[in-house]
């Protein structure tokens, strides 16, 4: 297969190039931020670090970790480092609880930001001949306006469908002939229903290739994904605190992680208890510094996402490492009577059951002081009209596979098909009543 690379230079350097320009990138970061940012140098002076103790890129562990609370309390603007003058856009999380957070660009960083995000589309395989599909929401969320810049760079022909009206997604698609479709797992299964419902068969239309992310989506997800919608299943990792799309992306040959665009975000992976550096290919909390943003610089980020990282040569030839899919986050996990369960886990065992449909929601509830879970999920419309005993049967033995491979004892539910909420952006698949 010939690869092809946006900025081959770059994405394929030895890696002590790619290490020396991280290290002069992270000491004029330090420097900057010490300077420009209050809250940084308040953190940095109680730690007893001063920029110029940055000698090597090992020295990046010295520096305090910042957390989504640090730009909660530094709400809106305060760890912007430029005036305000020089900042062109503005993106915000939605802010489900306390305030939303929110991220600034300049227009080198927006630059920045298309660059990175055309060079994940180039290693999913698009080019400029491709006719993008990009049904990320367009608005605060960075998916769908961070997307469309990459595509622009990259000159393909960007669709700006957003999220929602599924229907005519699909009648744009086919009329379009969109080749490459951008969206979320959880809404490409949306999509894929609006399809069936359009007796529309996925073959007929010309996508190729999937970029799916801002959610964490199981192997089984992905298969299921490809088989119903006729295209290869690419993963996209970003977070709005680091740039937004465009972080990390898979290429076509590995099946082991997303390549990181290092030159800009450097990572590391954290024991998520004690804060200290794990080494290579040690499963741990990702972090991030951002290496050349402008507006808005990023130290030692603790995600939450939880990851590794592998620094092996990737068949494509890109020297850039690999962080591998995202399934968890060390915030969305459940403990259940004492069993640590990630939704991703529920959803590797339910996807893949045949008359199961992957639409499902997880319900943690406390009863006295014991912890229940109750999994509500969809079953395909012929099984729905079948025998009761067969819904019984089913029920049972998704008991059971839970059970076996996750260690915990939870509830099954059948529901009706079409039953449970769908997704237009990040689908909600835990209703946590113990929070309430
Ligand atoms: O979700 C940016 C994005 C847009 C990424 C479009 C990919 C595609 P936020 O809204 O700030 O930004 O959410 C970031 O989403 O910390 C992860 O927990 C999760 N996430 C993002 N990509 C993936 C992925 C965007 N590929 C948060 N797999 C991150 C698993 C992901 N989780």
């Amino acid at each position: 297969m010939s690869v092809h690379y946006w900025d081959e230079e770059i994405e394929t350097l030895p890696r002590v190039g790619l290490e020396s320009i991280q290290l002069r990138r992270l000491q004029h970061l330090v420097a900057r931020v010490y300077k420009t940012v209050a809250p940084y140098r308040k953190k940095m002076e109680e730690a007893g670090i001063r920029p110029e103790d940055i000698k090597g890129l090992a020295d990046l562990a010295k520096l305090p970790f910042t957390v989504k609370d640090d730009l909660r309390d530094n709400y809106p603007f305060g760890l912007f480092t430029v005036p305000l003058e020089e900042v062109v856009r503005v993106h915000a999380s939605s802010g489900t609880t306390g305030k939303p957070t929110v991220v600034g660009y300049t227009a080198k960083d927006i630059e920045t930001w298309a660059n990175v995000m055309a060079r994940a589309l180039c290693c999913a395989g698009a080019t400029k001949g491709d006719m993008i599909h990009n049904a990320y929401g367009y608005g605060l969320f960075t998916g769908g306006l961070g997307a469309h810049y990459g595509i622009e760079k990259l000159g393909a022909t960007a669709i700006p469908a957003s999220g929602g009206n599924s229907k005519r997604q699909i009648t744009i698609m086919r009329d379009f002939g969109s080749t490459v479709l951008l969206s979320t797992p959880s809404y490409a299964l949306n999509l894929a229903d609006a399809m069936d419902a359009m007796k529309i068969d996925p073959k007929s239309l010309s996508l190729r290739v999937g970029i799916f992310g801002a959610e964490p989506w199981s192997e089984s997800m992905r298969e299921e994904v490809e088989r119903k919608l006729n295209l290869k299943a690419t993963d996209i990792y970003g977070l709005s605190e680091v740039m937004g799309p465009g972080v990390a992306q898979e290429c076509l040959v590995t099946d082991r992680g997303m390549h990181i665009c290092e030159d800009h975000f450097l990572p590391e992976i954290i024991d998520p208890e004690t804060g200290e550096v794990l080494p290579p290919g040690e499963k741990g909390e990702l972090v991030f510094t951002t290496l050349t943003k402008e507006a808005f610089p990023i130290i030692r980020y603790r995600t939450k996402d939880i990851s590794r990282l592998y620094y092996e040569p990737c068949g494509c030839g890109r020297t850039m490492v690999r962080m591998e899919k995202v399934t968890g986050r060390t915030d969305d996990m459940l403990i259940i009577r004492g069993v640590n369960v990630f939704p991703s886990q529920v959803e590797h065992v339910l996807v893949g059951i045949e008359g199961v449909e992957p639409h499902y929601v997880i319900i943690v509830e406390r009863e006295g002081n014991l912890d229940t879970m109750q999994v509500q999920v969809e079953v395909s419309e012929g099984l729905f009209s079948d025998e009761i005993r067969v819904l019984e049967n089913l029920t049972k033995y998704i008991q059971k596979e839970i059970k076996d491979l996750l260690g915990v004892t939870c509830k099954v539910k059948l529901v009706e098909p079409k039953t449970i909420q769908r997704s237009e952006g990040k689908a909600q698949r835990v209703i946590d009543k113990r929070k309430i």
